[in-house]
């Protein structure tokens, strides 16, 4: 093969747009990863921001009920599955490595891979705005309302084409991390040695693993009822909707898992450090991500009380979601048991992972009560919903990202965030949050329906739609609050030592921000706080970490490659040519063969 091989040259830029766009590096595709996603969250971020102000006020006129069915199913989409996955992916990529102590992921050119396709499949998905108007049927986008007789134009084709694309990302990813840490991990560290984000990202990408594809499945049927003419969700054509609900919801329940346990992780990582103790429960923080993810399979049709499905479908579904609440119990005690009687540094990260947790609980209580089938059928489709979802999401996870954020910045970027700054943003934030999500319980019980785009002033939901809408506007305030941090220390903030928070684990030992290829020597891990046993050898009785020497010459790292964007380009044009005419999508599947035959022969060196 060296023959067909020898023309290709690799590239061989460093610096510059070509290294970042040939770049295998796991920590620069971190970056990618992350700066996408804070791009995504000030889309969704205004879409939500829209929203709220055409509620502030009854029979407002600002946008009309077209462009509000637009704005809350792509705010949906956007906020999910291009912000909270992909930001949660950042840290999957920059961090697990290093907390391993590996030199990179398992497959470094599916992972750049893996970023191109995620990025666009996004851009693909709001294109959609400039071109006759984005999906418009809500987040999890109900059969009929997607059928051509009620969707006809290209809205619904842009969610079902976008999802696909962004689902066959999450999946590479998947597989990638979970090879990586099995595979990866430095001599010593087994399992139950893994720093807790590690675990959370194994069982995030199992979750993914096994829940992606049913959607997959349910895309496809959708897919051909839009575009070939069968009836899988359609009744006239002997089809039954009800058969989107199950299999979107058993894709979605497990999907909400995917988005919390990476932000348990962070917090699972943040509070040990600043209470100056190790995780309280260690194995039971473990185990109980494990049951939530298993248990996580078992309760989708809460979603579908209202369809009616009979008493025993409902009985064993409000089982089953009520037992969920019990290890998601286990590691809010296991949380408070390591802040207990620890020596508590109150710096940001700490702020926002002791915010997450209160969040958290009020998310989990709401949740909980919508186990409860004649509860949830006053419930549901209520502002009752909304609130409960923003406390776990919001409260939940995006507190957690936070945590993780003002945590690893210093080692990510080398530079130090203001910290001082970091809990002003924290406490606007807490406040905004509260002030936005909480009245929308009190709007849901006294029956404002979600998805309305105007009410009527005589309902009585006037003063707390505008709190809620001062609540949104509070939170914006804060997070223009981070970018501003955030930017200052990029240009000018103080240098960050390699372990400013006196920390535990591996990524803490080497410097801010890591070399191409992380360790000089990879260490030898004896305990669950490798480099806490370093730094405290006599607390460590014998037990410190330390590295082997190596045996080998210079440390060979991936080189740059140009083809997986080739080949995400190609899966773009294969998919927009659905749309546009078949052979488009001929010419896609060319790009996307030339990707794979020229990766196939990329000479190693
Ligand atoms: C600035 C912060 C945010 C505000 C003010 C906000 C506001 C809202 C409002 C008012 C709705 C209801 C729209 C309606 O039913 O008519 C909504 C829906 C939704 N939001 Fe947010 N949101 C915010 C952040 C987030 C985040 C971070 C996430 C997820 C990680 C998220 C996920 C969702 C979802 C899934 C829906 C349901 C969309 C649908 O009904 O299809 N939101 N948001
Ligand atoms: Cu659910």
């Amino acid at each position: 093969m060296t023959t067909l091989a020898a023309p290709m040259r690799r590239p061989v830029a460093y610096t510059g747009v070509w290294s970042w766009i040939t770049t295998v590096d796991h920590k620069r595709i971190g970056i990618l990863y992350g700066a996408s996603a804070l791009f995504f969250l000030l889309v969704g971020g205004i879409e939500a921001l829209l929203i709220r102000t055409q509620l502030a006020v009854p029979g407002n006129t600002l946008v009309s009920s077209d462009t509000y069915s637009q704005l809350f199913t792509m705010h949906g989409t956007t906020m999910i599955f291009l912000f909270v996955m992909p930001l949660s992916a950042a840290f999957f990529n920059f961090m697990v490595p290093l907390m391993i102590g590996a030199r990179d992921v398992a497959f470094p050119r599916l992972n750049a891979l893996s970023y191109w396709v995620f990025l666009f499949g996004g851009l693909f998905m709001n294109s959609s705005f400039f071109m006759g108007g984005a999906p418009d049927a809500g987040w999890f986008g109900y059969a009929n309302l997607t059928s051509n007789q009620f969707s006809p134009g290209a809205r619904i084709d842009f969610w079902v084409l976008g999802l696909q694309v962004l689902g066959l990302s999450s999946l590479m990813a998947a597989l990638n991390f979970i090879v990586t840490i099995l595979n990866l991990r430095a001599p010593g560290m087994s399992m139950m040695r893994m720093p807790l984000f590690v675990w959370m990202t194994l069982i995030t990408s199992f979750l993914l693993v096994f829940a992606l594809p049913v959607l997959t499945v349910g895309l496809t049927l959708l897919l051909f009822d839009r575009f070939f003419g069968t009836h899988f969700y359609i009744p006239a054509g002997g089809g039954d909707p009800l058969l989107w609900q199950h299999l979107f919801w058993i894709f979605g329940h497990p999907e909400v898992y995917i988005l919390i346990l990476p932000a348990m992780g962070m917090v699972s990582e943040v509070l040990p450090t600043f209470s100056r103790k190790p995780l309280f429960g260690y194995p039971f923080v473990v185990y109980s991500g494990i049951l939530i993810a298993f248990l996580g399979f078992g309760v989708w049709a809460h979603h579908m009380f209202a369809v009616g499905m009979g008493p025993v479908a409902d009985a064993v579904f409000a089982t089953t979601t009520m037992l969920i609440a019990v290890p998601t119990g286990v590691k809010i005690f296991n949380w408070i048991g390591t802040m207990w009687g620890g020596a508590l540094d109150f710096k940001s990260p700490l702020c926002f992972a002791v915010g997450f947790i209160g969040m958290f609980i009020i998310g989990g209580i709401s949740g909980v009560m919508h186990a409860s089938v004649p509860l949830d059928l006053q419930q549901t489709d209520t502002y009752f919903v909304v609130a409960h979802l923003h406390y776990v999401l919001f409260g939940g996870a995006v507190f957690g990202l936070f945590a993780g954020i003002y945590y690893w910045f210093p080692k990510i970027t080398g530079r130090m965030l203001n910290d001082a700054w970091g809990k002003v943003h924290f406490w606007i934030m807490f406040v905004g949050a509260n002030l936005a999500f909480f009245p929308m319980h009190l709007l849901g019980l006294d029956g404002m329906p979600r998805r309305i785009y105007s009410y009527d002033p005589s309902m009585g939901w006037n003063l707390w739609n505008l709190v809620s809408t001062v609540g949104a506007f509070t939170i914006a305030l804060s997070v223009l609050i981070f970018v501003i941090n955030a930017i200052t220390a990029l240009r000018r903030g103080a240098r960050a030592p390699n372990d400013p928070w006196d920390a535990q684990t591996l990524e803490w030992s080497i410097s801010s921000p890591p070399p191409v290829y992380n360790f000089a020597t990879i260490p030898v891990v004896h305990s669950r706080r490798p480099f806490w046993d370093e730094k405290y050898p006599d607390a460590a009785h014998g037990k410190a970490a330390h590295a082997e020497p190596e045996h080998h010459g210079a440390i060979h790292m991936p080189n740059p490659s140009y083809f997986p964007i080739v080949i995400a380009l190609g899966i773009l044009v294969a998919v927009s040519g659905l749309m546009i005419h078949p052979a488009v999508s001929i010419l896609g599947a060319i790009i996307m063969l030339i990707g794979v035959y020229g990766w196939s022969f990329e000479p190693a060196a």
